[in-house]
């Protein structure tokens, strides 16, 4: 087994700014309180530097409440990184944004080009392919465009569906190592992981499948203890991280942060 899955030195964060009250979600289930956001945003953050990585965390951007969750800016792999072109309106241009930090790190920097459209949250890395979730945000043609780009760098993808309803394919999975997923029942009933060895979420704790699994270390929205005593007990060290907060605006773990090891 490899790990280039979860082995990362670097990772990119951004701090959430004061307009993040006017962050997109599907349901309004109040305004998120920025205190509590920035002291769960920066407890994240030193869990990542904890692993011994090189954490940038970036200024927030004002006039862009949802860039935070830098994950849907950009695919950093092994070989290059892609800014990718997010499906919301309202967030292209945190992509051009994150463009010059991941530029000043990598020689290889590809872009998904207009009108294509994907997102951060609907790819998923294992450790042996890019599987990527058509979705409200993601198309046909943001996959078509990723697909060509990391074909050549030696990468799988495969198109998997997101579950009617969910905002990103990898709100309902993470990756914990290059074989184990942690998932969703209905998104794991669709098959998509055969193949793999899948920990399921417990009942009623869906909102626990979207966690990151960095170095030795995986991240977990506090609050979902059963899922946790899961993970736990299949030998993964966990550090539970308030989310309430980044939930209001259906983020999660993945989201806050690009995870990666420049080398391409
Ligand atoms: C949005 O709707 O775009 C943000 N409020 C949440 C994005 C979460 N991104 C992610 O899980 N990768």
């Amino acid at each position: 087994m490899t790990d280039r899955s979860f082995r990362f030195s670097h990772a990119i964060a951004r701090r959430p700014g004061a307009d993040v009250t006017g962050g997109l979600r599907a349901v309004d289930t109040g305004a998120p309180d920025l205190a509590r956001m920035v002291a769960d945003h920066a407890d994240y953050v030193a869990a990542l530097r904890a692993t011994g990585a090189d954490v940038t965390v970036l200024d927030a951007l004002p006039g862009h409440p949802d860039a935070l969750f830098v994950e849907d800016t950009a695919l950093c792999l092994p070989e290059g990184c892609i800014i990718l072109r997010p499906g919301a309106p309202s967030r292209l241009d945190e992509a051009a944004a994150m463009a010059p930090h991941l530029e000043a790190v990598y020689r290889h920097a590809a872009r998904v080009e207009a009108p294509a459209r994907i997102e951060g949250g609907d790819i998923l890395v294992t450790g042996r392919e890019i599987l990527v979730g058509g979705s409200a945000r993601t198309d046909a043609a943001g996959i078509a465009a990723l697909e060509a780009i990391v074909r050549p760098w030696g990468h799988t993808l495969r198109e998997v569906v997101t579950p009617p309803g969910v905002l990103h394919f990898k709100t309902d999975c993470s990756v914990l190592d290059d074989e184990t997923i942690l998932a969703t029942e209905r998104l794991a009933a669709s098959g998509c992981f055969d193949g793999y060895r899948v920990i399921l979420t417990a009942p009623g704790e869906e909102a626990a499948a979207n966690a990151v699994r960095f170095n030795d270390v995986v991240l977990m929205a506090a609050g979902f203890a059963a899922t946790q005593e899961r993970v736990v007990a299949a030998g993964y060290t966990v550090r539970a991280i308030g989310n309430a907060e980044c939930a209001k605006l259906d983020g999660g773990m993945s989201c806050l942060s690009l995870r990666f090891s420049p080398g391409g």
